[in-house]
């Protein structure tokens, strides 16, 4: 007899909404999925890929057994321990000869969203660097890590992001963001879309800065077309004209915490609305009417994401969002730019001990072939390629990928792709047999999603409200399959000299967690400074990533602290709350609480950032390429990695070189005809979509397509592959300050190729 369909409570692990799912399972098998309307967060908002959980987990191209390249190459299933006799095999002697430092590692984006890979990708990280690996890579480069360098800087902090505190605010400045694709971003938020209407609805205003007039600025009072990369410009004109027109509000209380406002105000003083108007393609009097508009709200916002990160001026632009909200008097306060309070403290937060306490350093170390300094211990993502095939001491043999896809998702993807086949060894942990994992010698699939227990960690650390949500798992695993915490430290014991086919895995956890645990005894910004190590770990329960978020949760904000509050959260009480625990709005004036800076203010002036204003300086009158080309994103993408399910690939197609129509004209092409698109580091050829949604000058590809590629296992993403626009963006093309990739404002050529 079938079992009865029973419902289980969950949150979607697939992006920042975090929204609250009920999961009905029926004889073993997902049969709907639904919005749960009870959800603390989320009350009943879900979006087109949160039903597709289940298709996740019955996906038959889904990996569930290791894959091992045979001598063929082609990938065949093993069992667990035969694949981890094959990375004996072909990691040992790369470590014997040249070490940990011949070792690079990628970590992709899903590490955000799981915590038996993101904390353990932690312990293997801190373990391989202390066994010698220094060619660190990861999708931040791609990402935020403008936003990191600036928290650094400016908070002490690489993880102290500030989030825009929507559902209090009257004005935000939105910028480079498109939340009605992406969900929010480095903001976590329910039904973004709804309450940026909800805003506009109590009498606030939203204006969207973007290239593209996406359906976020078309739900805006207003949108401003800017020309890819000059953010920063635009945000300097607008603090100088908050200067000229003394418009400057912040209050005493904040200003006594930031130290260098004068002088940022001093360099602003160049950077006027007339003299950028032409560079930003946004006339002078726009910006002098933004510039009114938020000195005269009272609970306004700034808030930029990828579009201003990964561009040429990333760092810069970051930072003048930082220095805006100060300006306009808002950080720290209700409605303006908030620091969240996340139920856990997350481990994320634990600064790397390496770390100097009079502030952060850059290029403690450079990469071999191009010089690059690391920034917050990593290299630019497109050094990668280069490090793997030139030769010489320290060159990369060996490449573990963590859930990532860097072949379809870091620039100049065509030479990554080209790379990776000269490797040793190369062992991903992945789901998948994609673009990248094909090249792997031994693919460790993850559980999936629906196999394991989940409480976002990192993600409630860019949220508007202070929540806990824990999920239990639905399905079992399979008898005997390793959880990826497992894996990674079987990995890391690896790396450290243990023989990858022992598993050592209990007493490494019991290593890694003893670690963590007198970092945090001893760090003076920890909240368990001084506290007794051994008394923490006897008082937390279960083990792997559920021990590690309990101490998280213990030593948070509304924790039980170790006895000191006896009614505090610990996660057994967390997870009597199947709908989540709502724990209310964010608080104002915080600063104290928060900062880490050596000064314990606000540092807003660096030599890292001022001296990149020259090169800002410079571009004021650099004439604009002919054209230049934008990423974009959308509702039912998922970065690379889940175009094979099916429901979300269907419809129109999407991986569509949108174009202004005068554009469109000047080369000829036609709405759904082809287009070859060629730049410095390749070309390809894509369905063009004309529409005056874009600037004209600016064209716009999203990223994460291209599965036309050979021995790889996705029958359904096959089906429509659509093209890989990183082959277009070309590594060379970097943020200065933070390394970070620039896919944005890429100079390009088109031209029409006929049927
Ligand atoms: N041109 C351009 N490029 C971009 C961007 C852009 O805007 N434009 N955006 C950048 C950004 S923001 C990001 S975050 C990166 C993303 O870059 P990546 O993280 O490299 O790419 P993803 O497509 O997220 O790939 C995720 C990988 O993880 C696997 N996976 C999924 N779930 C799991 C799991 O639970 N466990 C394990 N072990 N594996 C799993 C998938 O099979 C896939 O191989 O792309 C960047 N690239
Ligand atoms: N459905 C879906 N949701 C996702 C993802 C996904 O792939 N699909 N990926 C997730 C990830 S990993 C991330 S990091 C987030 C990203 O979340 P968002 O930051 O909201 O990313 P996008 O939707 O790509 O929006 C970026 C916008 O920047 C604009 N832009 C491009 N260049 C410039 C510029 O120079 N200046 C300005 N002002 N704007 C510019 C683009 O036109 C685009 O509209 O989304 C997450 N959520
Ligand atoms: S918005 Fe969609 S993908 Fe994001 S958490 Fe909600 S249901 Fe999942
Ligand atoms: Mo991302």
């Amino acid at each position: 007899m079938p079992e009865a369909a029973r419902v289980h409570l969950r949150t979607c692990p697939l992006c920042e909404a975090m929204c609250g799912l009920r999961i009905t399972v029926e004889a073993g098998k997902v049969r709907d999925i639904r919005a749960d309307p009870d959800d603390v967060w989320s009350q009943g908002y879900i979006c087109p890929k949160g039903s597709t959980l289940g298709h996740l987990y019955e996906d038959p191209d889904r990996l569930r057994r290791p894959l091992v390249k045979d001598a063929n190459g082609i990938h065949q299933e093993v069992s667990w321990e035969e694949a981890f006799a094959e990375i004996e095999r072909r990691l040992r002697p790369v470590l014997e000869s040249d070490g940990a430092a011949a070792v690079g590692s990628y970590i992709g984006n899903p590490t955000a969203h799981n915590i038996s890979l993101g904390y353990y990708v932690g312990a293997f990280i801190g373990m391989s660097q202390a066994a010698g690996l220094t060619q660190l890579y990861s999708a931040g480069t791609v990402d935020q890590w403008p936003n990191n360098v600036v928290s650094a800087l400016l908070y002490g902090s690489m993880w102290t992001i500030t989030v825009p505190d929507v559902e209090r605010s009257d004005y935000l400045l939105m910028l480079g963001a498109n939340p009605s694709a992406s969900q929010g971003s480095l903001l976590a938020i329910r039904d973004v879309m709804g309450r940026l209407a909800a805003l506009r609805k109590r009498g606030g205003k939203l204006v969207v800065v973007d290239p593209r007039r996406t359906r976020t600025a078309e739900a805006a009072d207003q949108w401003v077309g800017i020309h890819p990369g000059t953010d920063a410009l635009f945000l300097f004109a607008i603090l100088q004209t908050l200067a000229e027109e003394k418009l400057i509000r912040t209050p005493a209380e904040l200003a006594d915490k930031v130290v260098g406002l004068e002088a940022v105000l001093r360099m602003a003083a160049e950077f006027t609305p007339e003299r950028v108007a032409k560079r930003c393609g946004i006339d002078a009097a726009t910006i002098r009417g933004i510039a009114r508009d938020l000195a005269a709200s009272k609970r306004g916002a700034v808030y930029g994401r990828i579009g201003t990160c990964t561009q040429e001026f990333g760092t810069l632009a970051q930072w003048l969002i930082e220095v805006l909200n100060i300006a306009i008097g808002t950080l720290d306060r209700a409605g303006g730019k908030m620091f969240p309070k996340p139920v856990t403290w997350s481990l994320i937060n634990v600064k790397p001990p390496d770390q100097p306490a009079e502030g952060w350093q850059f290029g403690r170390w450079n990469s071999r072939v191009r010089g690059a300094p690391e920034i917050l211990g990593q290299f630019p993502v497109s050094c990668m390629a280069e490090e793997i095939v030139t030769p010489g001491p320290g060159q990369i043999r060996a490449l573990i990928t963590l859930a990532g896809n860097p072949v379809i998702s870091a620039p100049d993807s065509a030479a990554l792709d080209a790379a990776l086949p000269s490797l040793d060894c190369m062992i991903s942990v992945d789901n998948a047999l994609n673009e990248t994992t094909r090249h792997a010698h031994v693919i460790l699939p993850g559980l999936a999603a629906l196999e394991q227990g989940h409480h976002d960690d990192l993600l409630w650390q860019f949220a508007v409200r202070s929540v806990a949500h824990w999920s239990d798992p639905i399905f079992p695993p399979e008898e005997g399959r390793p959880a990826e915490w497992q894996i990674l430290l079987r990995l890391a014991g690896t790396m450290l000299g243990m023989p990858a086919s022992e598993d050592h895995t209990e007493e490494l956890d019991e290593a890694f967690l003893a670690g963590v645990l007198a970092t945090l005894t001893e760090a003076p910004y920890s909240p368990l400074h001084n506290r007794n190590a051994e008394e923490i770990a006897a008082a937390l329960s279960g083990r792997g990533p559920e021990r590690l978020l309990d101490l998280g949760i213990r030593m948070g904000p509304f924790g039980e602290d170790f006895g000191n509050q006896p009614d505090g959260l610990t996660l057994a009480r967390v997870k009597e709350h199947p709908h989540g625990l709502d724990l209310g709005e964010l608080q104002e004036n915080r600063l104290d609480e928060v900062l880490r800076t050596e000064s314990g203010k606000i540092e807003l002036i660096h030599e890292h950032l001022t001296a990149d204003l020259a090169r800002l300086r410079d571009s004021i009158d650099r004439p604009h390429p002919d054209l230049v080309l934008t990423s974009r994103r959308h509702l039912r993408s998922n970065n690379s990695w889940m175009h094979n399910v099916h429901s979300l690939l269907k419809g129109p197609e999407r991986c569509t070189l949108l174009m202004h129509p005068q554009d469109a004209e000047r080369f000829g092409i036609l709405h759904g005809g082809k287009a070859r698109v060629r730049s410095e580091s390749g070309e390809l050829i894509v369905q063009a979509e004309i529409s005056d949604e874009m600037m004209p000058g600016v064209v716009s590809l999203p990223h994460g397509w291209g599965h036309d590629l050979p021995g790889t296992r996705m029958a359904i993403a096959a089906t429509r592959p659509g093209v890989n626009s990183n082959r277009l963006n070309p590594g060379t093309l970097i943020d200065v300050a933070s390394g970070n990739a620039v896919v944005n404002g890429v100079p390009v050529v088109v031209e029409a190729v006929q049927p």
